[in-house]
């Protein structure tokens, strides 16, 4: 019955816009149709509202009646948050933030003995880390195609990269790079997540040594690291993990080859001039010593056989990690330098492996280079010359493919079926869609390697994504622009402006692209999203079993059954077992004595979806989340002496305020 009401609803909202449409095209005359709804009269909401035909398309296509679910998800990252943001398209509702770098107190992450470990476990030299600058996040892949498993993450202000587990959409393991203490080009992952890459950004000495500006060529580094992923542990195995050393360029973002071109990896770099900076020593600046050359170098890297190099045991130890120097990749012929035009950002490999699309933010094209050329260049030879530190240097004439004229400043490049890219202008501040070659040219009747169409966003573009965008089967549908600045899209809060999701229907490949909804993101600046069809995603409804710790996902050996709780003293320790369920805790009193080591565990004995239960203790600083089954310790000494108020930081039930008990320390 309620179904029905809302489909009528609908349908009258899409008769609605046609009407309008009609009205628009000058076909409509003058009568005027009355739709209401419940005494309503849809016309005089939207002319009271102001909206246009557009704005009601838009509405239409965007909006979800209650109790409907998205049909993608898109797992953002969320920037400075340190957080990854999970966002329904096309609705663009927040359905989740997962805490990884930074404590998040409501999913009492890093409160906890065990999401404690998980946390600082890649701090860096004794220094807690409570904040990650997080870019680009990774959804495993299955034979080139998101599975729905894994999310991966990386943080750019300490090189560290997070694997996500979503089963349950928790942090499972964050790792710190042992070589540099910059990362970029990370985490983008092979088609069948062997591997997950974590690309360098700024040359630096390895980590922990100290090395003059003066002696920056000789002593300063790049690199990149390939984790190797346990997909049954869920894990990144560090000891099966290894870097390459590369010439102190600063490397950019990368991407794994796919099918034709699987087992190699693509990297970018700038600054290839080598500049240190020192304007206050009268050298140029920054971003002008690193601008001069007309050509960077597009790093073409042999993984499949780098890790055969490693598995042979060519690597050395360097701080405790296996690394490929930069002699041993040259002498094996799995390091290829290509030039790219100016300062390029983006690099992103077709849907069919074949085409590696390079953009670069001061050159107004996308280059195009094929693997294909690229395979015969280094099989027949085809070397121009050798950068400074001995890398070949593939002949760029006889690697690329096309070079599209697209807009001012492109930087990132996404995919759909049809055989178009949509790469983001930057400068412009515009999406631009245009047609592949080759096999593509069949699929969508377009003249090859031409912009088609382009499409205003507000403002300032980084990323984009597209339905599955980077998969070797891209959905398109919808885009997603990920925008820098916001200026006059929202009410005005401060100097301080929200980032701009913009969502582009791009389904319509026939005519154009169409903007839908405008999402402000105020609490970081994401850099890269993932967009992934909703059903692919097997979460969880309750933890499988009581006493479940999420930090293992096995069980835990401190959970409890409703009955087992307990408190035990040992010398100057106390140990509690404490169940929650609605509406209460057992025990509900806890005494202990000033200067007791305390080690609490809790399990939530519930088996309902959302019967999620919290735990604080004042003065002590810490919250913890409960959902059914789990089992989180929390561990602290008790130093201040008084009476202590527990209680349920989870509105749980109707009797959720008496869920609470006494935590008594005596002097
Ligand atoms: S980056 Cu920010 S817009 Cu870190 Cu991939 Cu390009
Ligand atoms: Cu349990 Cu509120």
């Amino acid at each position: 019955m309620i179904k029905k009401h809302l489909t009528k609803i609908l349908v009258t909202v899409i008769a609605v816009a046609a009407i309008f449409f009609f009205k628009a095209c000058g076909g409509g005359g003058e009568e005027k149709v009355s739709l209401n709804v419940g005494g309503e009269d849809i016309n005089a909401v939207i002319e009271d509202r102001d909206l246009t035909p557009e704005d009601v398309l838009a509405a239409v296509k965007t909006f979800l009646p209650t109790g409907k679910y998205d049909e993608y998800l898109l797992f953002a990252s969320g920037g400075h948050s340190g957080q990854v943001l999970v966002i329904g398209v096309p609705s663009m509702r927040l359905l989740k933030v997962i805490g990884v770098f930074t404590p998040e107190p409501w999913q009492g992450w890093g409160f906890s003995k065990e999401t404690k470990e998980i946390l600082h476990a890649a701090d860096y030299d004794g220094q807690e880390l409570t904040w990650g600058d997080t870019h680009h996040p990774a959804l495993s892949e299955t034979d080139g195609d998101y599975d729905g498993q894994f999310l991966f993450i990386n943080d750019k202000a300490n090189a560290r990269v997070a694997v996500i587990d979503l089963r349950d959409f928790e942090t499972k393991q964050i790792i710190k790079n042992p070589l540099s203490l910059s990362d970029h080009g990370g985490t983008m992952v092979t088609p069948n997540t062997e591997w997950i890459i974590e690309g360098g950004q700024y040359g630096m000495p390895w980590s922990g040594e100290y090395a003059s500006l003066d002696d920056y060529n000789e002593k300063y580094k790049g690199m990149v690291t390939f984790w190797k992923f346990d997909r049954e542990k869920g894990r990144i195995n560090t000891e099966e993990s290894f870097a390459m050393e590369l010439p102190p360029y600063w490397q950019d973002i990368t991407d794994a080859g796919k099918l034709v071109s699987e087992g190699w990896v693509f990297q970018n770099s700038f600054n290839t001039e080598l500049a240190t900076g020192g304007i206050e020593e009268g050298n140029p600046p920054f971003e002008a010593g690193a601008s001069q050359r007309d050509m960077d170098y597009l790093h073409v890297i042999h993984l499949k056989k780098a890790a055969e190099l490693f598995k042979a045991g060519k690597t050395v130890k360097i701080n405790g990690f296996n690394v490929l120097t930069l002699e041993t990749s040259i002498k094996e012929g799995i390091l290829y330098f290509i030039p790219e035009p100016k300062s390029p950002h983006g690099v992103d490999v077709s849907p069919d492996g074949n085409y590696i699309v390079v953009s670069g933010k001061l050159d107004p094209h996308a280059t195009v280079y094929s693997f294909k050329k690229i395979k015969d260049a280094i099989d027949n030879g085809k070397i121009k010359e050798k950068d400074p530190y001995g890398v070949p240097i593939l002949d760029y004439d006889a690697v690329l493919e096309a070079q599209v004229e697209l807009g001012l400043g492109p930087l990132h490049t996404q995919f759909d079926p049809d055989g178009y890219a949509y790469t983001s202008l930057f400068l412009e501040s515009a999406v631009a869609r245009w047609a592949l070659g080759g096999e593509w040219t069949k699929k969508n009747g377009k003249e090859p390697w031409k912009l088609v169409d382009k499409i205003s966003i507000h403002y300032n573009v980084g990323h984009l994504v597209t339905a599955e965008g980077d998969n070797i089967h891209p959905d398109g549908k919808y885009l997603v622009s990920l925008n820098k600045w916001a200026i006059d899209r929202f009410t005005n809060v401060g100097p301080l402006l929200p980032q701009n999701f913009q969502l582009i229907d791009i389904g319509n490949t026939d005519g154009q692209m169409q903007r839908l909804y405008d999402m402000p993101i105020g609490i970081g600046e994401p850099h890269y999203a993932q967009m992934i069809k909703a059903d692919k995603i097997k979460a969880w409804d309750v933890y499988p079993e009581i006493g479940w710790d999420p930090g293992t996902q096995s069980k835990s050996p401190y959970g409890v059954l409703a009955g087992e709780e307990r408190v035990k003293r040992t010398g100057n320790t106390v140990e509690v077992w404490m169940s929650a369920v609605r509406s209460h805790y057992t025990p509900e009193r806890v005494e202990v004595r000033k200067g007791d080591k305390v080690i609490w565990h809790i399990t939530n004995v519930e088996r309902a979806k959302d019967a999620t239960h919290g735990f604080t203790v004042p003065g002590y600083n810490f919250n913890l989340s409960l959902e059914p089954g789990e089992t989180q310790t929390v561990e602290f000494v008790a130093d201040k002496q008084g009476v202590f108020p527990f209680y349920c930081t989870e509105f749980c039930s109707a009797l959720h305020l008496e869920m609470a008990g006494y935590f008594l320390v005596k002097p």
